[in-house]
């Protein structure tokens, strides 16, 4: 199976909750390495770019609302299966949904503040990590 990389973000919530390293612990015991990070701030016109192909859709104020209500911390995470293991790692988008031991099932509290985003497809990964690292900022062991 091919080593990927995949753009993860902890929400405004998750931050809040103070449970970043929480959820970095979970990437490492499933084998995922953090290979660039950051956290920042995210204005209106960065998160309304980067959820782009969600800007016609009802929730769309509310998703940017939410997205720049507080510091976000933004990683590259790099492994087998990247993209869907993180997907697995997160749980299904509103944490109701949401399988026993995941990231959203355990930290979070609404389909709106569902604590992380992952990329979804290998595509999406390399737009979203272009989107906010430059090439020289992933320490990439692959
Ligand atoms: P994300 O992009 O944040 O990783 O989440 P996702 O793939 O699981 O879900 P997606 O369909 O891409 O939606 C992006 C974010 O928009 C909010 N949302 N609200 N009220 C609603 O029906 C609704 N649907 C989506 C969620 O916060 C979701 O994470
Ligand atoms: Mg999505």
């Amino acid at each position: 199976m091919a080593v990927e990389r995949t753009l993860s973000i902890i929400k405004p919530d998750a931050v809040a909750k103070n449970v970043i390293g929480q959820i970095y612990t979970r990437f490492e015991d499933a084998g995922l390495r953090i290979v660039a990070s950051r956290m920042l701030r995210l204005s209106d016109a960065v998160a309304g770019g980067f959820y782009a192909e969600h800007s016609e859709r009802g929730f769309f104020p509310d998703l940017i609302a939410f997205m720049t209500s507080g510091p976000v911390v933004i990683q590259v995470l790099e492994g087998e299966n990247a993209i869907a293991k993180n997907r697995e790692l997160m749980g299904a988008t509103n944490p109701k949904d949401a399988d026993e031991g995941t990231i959203r099932a355990d930290f979070a509290e609404s389909i709106d503040a569902n604590a992380v985003h992952g990329s979804d497809s290998p595509a999406s990964a390399e737009r979203e990590i272009a989107y906010f690292f430059a090439t020289s900022d992933v320490c990439s062991r692959a």
